[in-house]
């Protein structure tokens, strides 16, 4: 027989490889996740993260509906042509809901694929180009003396980069800023919490911020800082442009990028470098930024961004263009995410630095992991697959509990960026 189901290879037959399940598991272990879990005939399970912060049961529903009626009977072994299946099948492209729910099939299949094969998935995507990636942790405080205080927290646990964020006088809910005794966790009530948002209070103190990190900690640690979209492009220029005397890793998130040309702006008034994309869903969000060398690092995810195959894409046309990687690593992003994003960040040429929000435990006992920190770098582990799995039993334990983002208004009531 020539027919493919007869063809014995390393991945096994056709027969081995079909999938006969797939199952959306949506928990609380601290917060809300959805994870895809793909299973073959021979018995082969992997799984993909789904969570799209405060839209979680949007991709469940697009999975289960959607999606997991086209999984059954297919081929795990085909990763790129499931992926064209979901993008071009759907006939409606993009979007962050389409986007995740193929992210979480992509890495299903290819922790699969590592299972399959006895291979990490590192080695599967051409092999390490380094043992642990840099990773920048999250220090914030009430006021400066708070943030300052944490940042040598960081310092003391052996973190080299640390993203900074305080709160800013007159503004009562700055972005960013936890009670200190959780990690930061936006998504924080059923509806959306109301924020106010004053330009210029933020613009006067931020400088202020980092001239007093740089006098505590010194030249060498890395800082960052997340403007979380709320700047017009020549408000963030100004920024940009009076933080440089402080050397800043970069500057996140300054101003919306729907419209791409806004960086042409920034770009032209500073060389703080800049970061963009926890957002994005696809290359074409940021193809103009990356083309013209508006940014110097993409923060596009595995799990927004259309899995491994897509991000993968992605990364190679950013380094044509001297862009490296910064993917976003929140605490909504699951382990399973972050153990996908490891192994890429431990092959991806143009790596530049890896966020990092260490999850809650309840969140690490759900998804047992084999990566770790250490001397300020997260290590992959050597599993086949990813190296993340799911304990079905406990998650069951943490039923679903609706919570959506804040949103952010002028002082005068007008509804802005969050
Ligand atoms: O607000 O992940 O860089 N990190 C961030 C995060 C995002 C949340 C949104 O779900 O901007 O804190
Ligand atoms: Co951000």
């Amino acid at each position: 027989m020539t027919t493919e189901a007869a063809i014995h290879t390393s991945v096994g037959t056709h027969r081995d490889r079909e999938i006969v399940a797939a199952e959306v598991i949506v928990t609380c272990p601290a917060r809300n996740f959805v994870t895809l879990k793909i299973v073959t005939r021979s018995g082969v399970t992997g799984i993909g993260d789904a969570t799209l912060n405060g839209r979680e049961l949007a991709v469940a529903s697009y999975l289960k509906d959607h999606v997991v009626p086209n999984l059954i009977g297919r081929d795990a072994g085909r990763i790129e042509d499931t992926w064209q299946f979901f993008y071009r099948g759907a006939y409606w492209r993009r979007g962050p809901v389409t986007m995740t729910a193929i992210a979480a099939v992509d890495v299903a299949l290819w922790d699969i694929l590592g299972k399959m094969t006895k291979q990490p998935l590192y080695q599967l995507l051409g092999g390490r180009s380094r043992e642990g990636a840099l990773v920048y942790g999250h220090a914030n405080g009430k006021d400066i003396d708070e943030c300052s205080a944490e940042v040598g927290k960081y310092v003391a646990l052996g973190y080299k980069a640390i993203r900074a964020q305080s709160g800013v006088p007159g503004i009562k809910k700055a972005y960013g800023i936890s009670n200190l005794k959780n990690a930061y966790e936006p998504a924080e009530s059923e509806l959306p919490l109301e924020t106010v948002w004053s330009t210029s209070k933020y613009l006067e103190f931020v400088p202020k911020l980092f001239e007093r990190l740089r006098n505590d900690h010194g030249d060498e640690i890395e800082l960052l800082h997340d403007v979380h979209h709320r700047l017009t492009p020549i408000e963030a220029a100004r920024l940009g442009k009076s933080l440089e005397p402080f050397h800043l890793f970069w500057m996140e998130d300054s101003t919306p990028a729907e419209n791409q040309r806004s960086f042409e702006l920034i770009r032209k008034h500073t060389v703080t470098p800049l970061a963009v994309g926890e957002v994005f869903n696809s290359i074409w969000d940021c193809k103009h930024l990356i083309e013209n060398q508006l940014i110097d690092y993409i923060r596009t995810t595995i799990v927004h961004g259309g899995g491994i195959t897509h991000v993968r894409r992605l990364a190679d046309f950013a380094a044509l263009h001297g862009v490296r990687t910064g993917f976003h690593g929140a605490t909504d992003l699951s382990p399973a995410c972050m153990g996908a994003a490891l192994h890429f960040d431990a092959w991806v040429p143009n790596f530049g630095i890896q966020e990092y929000m260490r999850h809650a435990p309840e969140t690490d006992e759900v998804f047992p992991h084999d990566y770790s920190f250490k001397d300020g770098r997260l290590f992959c582990g050597e599993s086949p697959g990813h190296g993340v799995t799911i304990d079905e039993k406990l998650a069951a334990k943490y039923p679903y509990s609706p919570k959506q983002l804040p949103v952010a208004r002028l002082e005068d009531g007008t509804m802005w960026d969050w």
